[in-house]
This record gives C-alpha cells, sequence and structure tokens, in this order.
C-alpha cells in the first residue's frame, strides 16, 4: 500500500482536472491528480474543437497558449446554411471584436499534461478502481490501483473532474443531488476524413434532411457530424452512404458541394442536457461534465469545463492561502449561472437546427422563421453571436 498526503486530489484528467491542477500548482498549492486513462489514449481521443473567446484569453494569460497561437485556427464567423442558401455570421462585427478558435481538445490536453508534468504535479495515468471515502470529513480519502500496486492519498479536498460516466458525481447520496435533464431523439454522426476545407469557417446546415455541421481540423483533416439516430451503429454506414447523407444536409443553390476523402474515423455522439446543480458536497467539489453535460451544437461542453475550473481554482487558493470559506461556500451557486446559459444556449440551437423525427411539421416553420429572423436582424444574430464567443467566468 502506498499511502499518500495533498492538499487537493483532483480526479480525472481532462480539461477541467488539468486546467485545475495547473492553476492550483502554479499558485502553489499542493495537488496530484489521478486518471483512469493512459496518456497516450488521453493525448489522441477526438472530442472537442472549439475554445470560445474567454478560453482563449485564459490560456494566453496563464502562459498556455503557444501551441495554440501558432497550430489553432482563428475563426472571425461562423455560416448558417439553410433553404438553399448560405449566410454569414460575423462574429467580429457582432461582439465588438471577439472570435473563436478551432483548435483540437486532444491538442488541448497535449498542452496541459506537458504544462503540468513542467510545473511538478504528479498525474497517476491508468488508475484502476478509483474510489472516494469519507467526503463529508475534513479528512476524505481516494484510493486507487496503479499496475499491482494500491494506493490511498489522503486530501483535504477533493475534486470531481472525472467527467459525465465517473465516481465523483455518484459518491453524493442520489437524496441530495439536484438533477435535471434532456434527451434529445437523435445523435451526431461524426467523422473525420482526409480532405481540404470545404469552406473558410465553421457551417452549421438545417435542412429537410436535418442537421450537419462542417468543421475542421487541419489543412488535411476535416470532422463533419450530421443529425442520426442515437442507437445507430457506425458499421452500418459506408464512405458513400456518409458523403450522401452529409452533401444532402448542406445542398445549395450555387452547387457548392463537400470537398469528399477518405474516411479514417467514424463516431456516434449522445445528445442530452443534463445538469447536477449540487456541484458540491462536504470536501467533494464536481467540476466539468462531471456535474453537466450540452448537446454540442453550441460548441459549450469544453468552455463550460473551463468555466468551472477558474471558479473552483479561485474559491480553493482563497480557501488554502488565505483561509477565507466564503468562495468554496458558494461554488455550486457561483459555477452553475454560468453553466445554465451554456445549457440554455445548446438546447436553443440544438432546437434551432435539427429535425425530430415524428414532431409537427409547424416545427420546421418556425425554425425556419427563426433563421429568417437572424440572418436578417442585427439584433437576432448579435445575441447568438454573443453567446457563441462565450460570455465572461463567474466573478465573485
Ligand atoms: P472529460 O474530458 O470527460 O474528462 C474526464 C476525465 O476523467 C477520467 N475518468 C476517470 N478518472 C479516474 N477514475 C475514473 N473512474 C474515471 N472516470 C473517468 C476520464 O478518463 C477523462 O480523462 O471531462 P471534462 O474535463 O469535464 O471536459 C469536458 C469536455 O471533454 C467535453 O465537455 C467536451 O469534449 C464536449 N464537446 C465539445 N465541447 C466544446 O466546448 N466544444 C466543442 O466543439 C465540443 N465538441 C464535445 C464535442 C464532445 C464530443 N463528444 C465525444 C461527447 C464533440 C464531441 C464529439
Ligand atoms: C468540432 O469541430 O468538433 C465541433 C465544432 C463545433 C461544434 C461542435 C463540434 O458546435
Amino acid at each position: 500500500m502506498n499511502a499518500h498526503r495533498t492538499k487537493v486530489c483532483i480526479i480525472g484528467a481532462g480539461p477541467a482536472g488539468l486546467l485545475l491542477a495547473f492553476i492550483l500548482k502554479t499558485s502553489g498549492i499542493d495537488c496530484l491528480v489521478v486518471e483512469r486513462q493512459s496518456r497516450e489514449t488521453l493525448e489522441k481521443t477526438i472530442k472537442a474543437g472549439v475554445l470560445e473567446h474567454p478560453t482563449i484569453e485564459l490560456f494566453k494569460q496563464l502562459g498556455l497558449g503557444d501551441r495554440m497561437m501558432q497550430d489553432g485556427a482563428f475563426h472571425h464567423g461562423f455560416e448558417l446554411a439553410f433553404g438553399g442558401q448560405r449566410h454569414r455570421i460575423d462574429l467580429m462585427d457582432l461582439t465588438d471584436g471577439k472570435y473563436i478558435m478551432v483548435y483540437p481538445q486532444h491538442e488541448v490536453i497535449k498542452d496541459l499534461i506537458a504544462a503540468n508534468l513542467a510545473a511538478g504535479t504528479p498525474i497517476y495515468f491508468e488508475a484502476k478502481n478509483v474510489m472516494l471515502n469519507d467526503i463529508s470529513t475534513s479528512q476524505p480519502t481516494v484510493h486507487f490501483k496503479q499496475a499491482e500496486t494500491d494506493f490511498v492519498i489522503t486530501t483535504d479536498f477533493i475534486a470531481g473532474c472525472d467527467g459525465y460516466h465517473g465516481p465523483s458525481r455518484q459518491a453524493i447520496p442520489a437524496d441530495q443531488r439536484r438533477e435535471f435533464t434532456r434527451i434529445y431523439p437523435c445523435g451526431w454522426f461524426g467523422i473525420l476524413c482526409e480532405a481540404e476545407p470545404s469552406a473558410d469557417e465553421l457551417i452549421y446546415a438545417q435542412s429537410d434532411h436535418g442537421f450537419a455541421l462542417i468543421s475542421t481540423r487541419t489543412p488535411t483533416v476535416q470532422r463533419m457530424y450530421f443529425q442520426c439516430d442515437p442507437n445507430d451503429d457506425v458499421t452500418n454506414w459506408t464512405d458513400d452512404q456518409i458523403w450522401d447523407a452529409l452533401q444532402k444536409c448542406v445542398h445549395n443553390e450555387t452547387g457548392w458541394r463537400l470537398k469528399e476523402g477518405k474516411v479514417i474515423q467514424k463516431n456516434i455522439v449522445a445528445m442530452r442536457n443534463f445538469v447536477c446543480e449540487t456541484m458540491q458536497f462536504g470536501r467533494l467539489f464536481l467540476a466539468g461534465d462531471a456535474a453537466h453535460i450540452v448537446p454540442p451544437t453550441g460548441a459549450k461542453g469544453l468552455n463550460l469545463a473551463v468555466g468551472d475550473a477558474v471558479v473552483l481554482s479561485r474559491a480553493l487558493i482563497e480557501r488554502i492561502m488565505h483561509d477565507d470559506e466564503e468562495g468554496l461556500k458558494h461554488y455550486s451557486e457561483m459555477a452553475i449561472k454560468r453553466v445554465w446559459r451554456g445549457e440554455q444556449f445548446s438546447s436553443w440551437m440544438t432546437d434551432l437546427l435539427h429535425d425530430f423525427k415524428g414532431e409537427d411539421p409547424i416545427h420546421r416553420k418556425f425554425r425556419r422563421a427563426q433563421l429568417e429572423q437572424i440572418v436578417s436582424s442585427r439584433s437576432a444574430a448579435a445575441s447568438m453571436a454573443e453567446n457563441y464567443v462565450g460570455v465572461p467566468f463567474a466573478r465573485a
């Protein structure tokens, strides 16, 4: 048995856990990270792509932005495609100069792991059977196994940053958790393909064949999604069928088509809103997907995880360095407001762009009317743009 002590034991090396660890460690607070997967797996898993303006600025301020600034692609707008036309939403113009960046989540993870290791944060990769104990006491423990060795970490605080399926949220008694869920009757079929970009900016397409999103990763690898049955299986689809579905969704009057290429990865993403408003219990504090999930339409998931890490790091620093309890006492209330903004925007944008099986056809008409308003009214477009580039992090 290997026993250690730390101030903050962080479970999960996703964006929330790694960012929290980096901020704490570089503020002089002893912490460590316990992660189920290997470093190699984390650094190659394809997930999110979009960094909001506040996330970009934060990474730059923290000295985490060098590779992002070099390899990430600035996007000053995006397109809405519907009714055979493409319309540009000019983010810069509508938000007083704000923008987003396409920089893949696994690159963020590489940067955060490297920065943490350089700062001396211990990261226990491939940790099995992670268990949280005594979270309502002042000395909780985290038990796990790595290789053949059992570990026990005694800690002052636990940060549950272990995603939707991790053990942290479950450690809060079910009758103490306030939870909200909305499940959508569709999923996203996502592909990575070897092709040139089809457009300069992201395209969100609404069509009679459903939703599609045309995104990018590098000049030679593109990321695209189309609406699918959430219970479908990627092996049911050939490359030709995938391209046919995507081309139908983006079909437009100018004859413009997607540039096709070899499909090198396929996955199906479930669509749900989920919020556990109880983001703290005793000495356990949840952050990121462990506490909330959004459908990917608004590109908010990673950015909400970053927002939580910012609020939680400030509260922990105040408590540990200055013995000030206030921030930690009100962590859930502080973090949840921005979370609900992201949840509502993602839900709204999903409703705006997807067709739901079995719905009354009147909804498609409403959808089109609203899209028409967004592309013809500056104030409607500005509201969408303001949410899309990201609202400021919560402040005490
Ligand atoms: P993560 O990234 O899920 O990290 C949690 C970590 O915890 C580990 N873990 C455990 N560790 C120890 N013991 C256990 N028992 C554990 N169980 C789990 C996991 O291995 C993992 O490393 O959560 P975090 O940090 O909260 O970050 C959240 C984001 O990853 C997520 O919200 C985004 O990827 C969502 N998302 C998007 N977000 C955006 O902001 N912009 C986007 O464009 C965007 N696109 C997406 C997305 C998510 C997608 N998928 C795959 C659901 C596109 C897709 C396809
Ligand atoms: C992505 O590039 O993976 C991506 C972009 C925008 C979204 C969701 C995912 O809204």
